[in-house]
Order: C-alpha cells, then structure tokens, then sequence
C-alpha cells in the first residue's frame, strides 16, 4: 500500500486494522486524538466523583458510582485502542501527569451543587454522545468499535443526567433555580467542547479526509444545539444566550459568539480547575503505586509456573 491507495481504501469506507499499512501521519493523528479522548474520560471521572458522598439519596449515588465507573472503563478501552498503533500505556498517561498531554476542556470547571451533576450528564455527555456517534463510523476499526460501547453507555448518562435536571425544575422554587444556575455555567463550555470553529482547526480538514472526523466541529456544534434547545424548553430553563433564535432559512438555531479566548486559556492550563485535576491524577499515581507493583509480580509469579 502506499498514500494514495490508502486514501482511496479509507475513501471506499475500508476500516484500517492494527497491521495494515497506515501512513505516519495518520498514526500520530491517531494516537494524538485516541490519547485526548482516553485521558479525557478518565480526568471526566473527577468532577463527578467530588458528589458520589453528598448525592441526595441512596439510588443517586448507586447510579452516579455506576456512571463514574464507566467512564474508567471507557479510559480502558480506548488506552487499548491507542497501544493497537504501537504506543505504549503508561507513557500516554505519564504525558497527561506531566501536564504534556491535552485532555476535554470541559472537565477544568467545577461542580458546585447537585444540579451540576444533572447539568453534566444531560450537557457534558450530550454533547460526547454527537461527536462520538460519528466516531462508531470512523475508519481506523479499533477506534471504532469502542466507541460502540461507549455510546451505548453515553446515551444512559446523558438520560441520567436529563431526569436530574427534570426531577430538580419540577421541585421547589430553590431547586428550580440551582438547574437553571447549573444550566448558565455548563451551556458554554458545553458548546466549547466540539472544538476551535472550523476556520481555526488545524487538524479536521485532514481528518476528515482520512475518515476520522465524519463531522466538522461547527456542523457538530449546530446539531447540539439544535437537539438540546427543545429539551430545555420541555423542562422550563432558559439557554443562557440572548441572542439564540430559530431561524426559519436555515432550519437550524442561530447562536452567540463563543468565548474563544476563554477556550484557549483553559486549554493552556488556565482554566479554574486544571491543576487540581492534575493534582489529583498525580496523587492516584503515587498512591497506586504498591497496586501496579503488586500486579505485575504476581503477573510475573504466574507465567514463570506456568512454564515450569
Ligand atoms: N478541549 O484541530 P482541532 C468525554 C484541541 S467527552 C481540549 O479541531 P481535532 C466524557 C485539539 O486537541 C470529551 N482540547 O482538533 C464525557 C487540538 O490540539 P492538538 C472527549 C481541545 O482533534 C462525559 C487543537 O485543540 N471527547 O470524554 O481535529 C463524561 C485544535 O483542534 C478541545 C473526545 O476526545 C477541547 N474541547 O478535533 C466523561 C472525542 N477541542 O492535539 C468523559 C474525540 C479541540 O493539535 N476527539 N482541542 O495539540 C475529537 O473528536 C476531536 O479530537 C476534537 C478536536 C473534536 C475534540
């Protein structure tokens, strides 16, 4: 194979397995993309985790342990997907600890009631679930079929997080206002996460070329909003943008400018939450350092009775 036959084999719908020949270029993007999106679910684990002691009955908290479980094993999957292109795991996540690797913007603000906990699943795994969808499409088939599962998780989290959100606007006068506060916090970010416009975004031209990308960031972007508008009209909560309008041409929302300044300074570490995330995921490291330790002898332990 070579780069023009393999444009034409990913052109054709052809799914890329861990062996075939694959250019450099599309390694790496791969493996950039796989990496984010792994070290994204697993920093994703902590804003939630910080409400699995306060949620408000016992069946929320099984159900939030379940959800933040998933997320981890979604971080498996798909640090196993990248190592399939011949990285190795523990120097992806060694990249995310030294602050070297890029993780999902959204997960550096933080959550500071309840209704942040709906806002995130309803919002947050909303949005994962319209860029991901595509994802199940894309050509590289490891990627691929995790995203199968994954999606299938995501759409529980976001219907999770929706019936929060509905349970909480049907409630009294005070936990009407924490969705709507919830709501004014997470809307943007939320809408931050697909991703720079597409003017400004180096890497999706190529990537949907190779069939990586299915969707630009802004066709992404628009479908979100398109979807996600009604849902807050069912439930009562104003989308805090005054200048969202319907338009009848288009068939699609006409939204405000986002804050691109905001996106930049959170992905450069600014954000209110990046060092305590990288904080924690430090400590979890170091704290689980005995755990690999132990793993891996006991590994070593098994496979040299086994050849006995
Ligand atoms: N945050 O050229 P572009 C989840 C970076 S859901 C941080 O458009 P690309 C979860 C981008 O990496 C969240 N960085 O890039 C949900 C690039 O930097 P580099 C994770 C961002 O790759 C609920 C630069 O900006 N989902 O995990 O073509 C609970 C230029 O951008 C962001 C995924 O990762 C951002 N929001 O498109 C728990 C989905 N946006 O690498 C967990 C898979 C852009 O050149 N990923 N950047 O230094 C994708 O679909 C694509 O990578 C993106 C960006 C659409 C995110």
């Amino acid at each position: 194979m070579n780069s023009t036959l393999f444009d034409a084999y990913v052109a054709d719908e052809k799914k890329i397995e861990p062996k075939d020949w694959m250019p450099d270029a599309y390694r790496k993007t791969l493996v950039r993309q796989i990496s984010q999106h792994a070290h994204s679910e697993v920093v994703g684990m902590l804003p939630e985790a910080n409400w699995i002691s306060r949620a408000p009955s016992l069946k929320r908290k099984a159900i939030l342990m379940a959800k933040v479980q998933d997320e981890a094993g979604h971080g498996l999957y798909l640090y196993s997907a990248a190592e399939t292109l011949g990285v190795e795991r523990e120097d992806l996540y060694l990249d995310l600890l030294e602050g070297k690797a890029k993780y999902s913007s959204i997960f550096n603000y933080p959550t500071q009631s309840w209704a942040d906990i709906g806002a995130i699943g309803w919002l947050v795994d909303g949005a994962a679930i319209m860029n991901q969808v595509p994802l199940c499409k894309c050509s590289y088939g490891p990627y691929a079929r995790a995203m199968v599962r994954v999606c299938k998780e995501e759409s529980f989290h976001q219907r999770q997080g929706f019936q929060i959100m509905l349970v909480m606007t049907e409630g009294s006068a005070e936990q009407k206002a924490m969705a709507q506060d919830a709501m004014n916090r997470w809307w943007w970010p939320a809408l931050m996460m697909f991703g720079p416009p597409d003017g400004d975004s180096p890497n999706s031209a190529q990537s949907m070329k190779w069939n990586i990308k299915r969707f630009s960031n802004d066709e992404l972007r628009q479908k979100f909003v398109d979807m996600t508008v009604p849902q807050a009209e069912l439930i009562g909560l104003t989308v805090p943008d005054a200048d969202l309008k319907w338009n009848e041409q288009t068939g699609h929302y006409d939204f405000g400018e986002i804050d691109w300044s905001e996106f930049k300074r959170v992905i450069k570490g600014g954000g209110p939450c990046n060092v305590q995330r990288l904080a924690a995921c430090n400590k979890a490291w170091n704290d689980g350092t005995w755990v690999r330790q132990a793993a891996t002898a006991y590994a070593e332990k098994k496979s040299s009775n086994a050849t006995r």
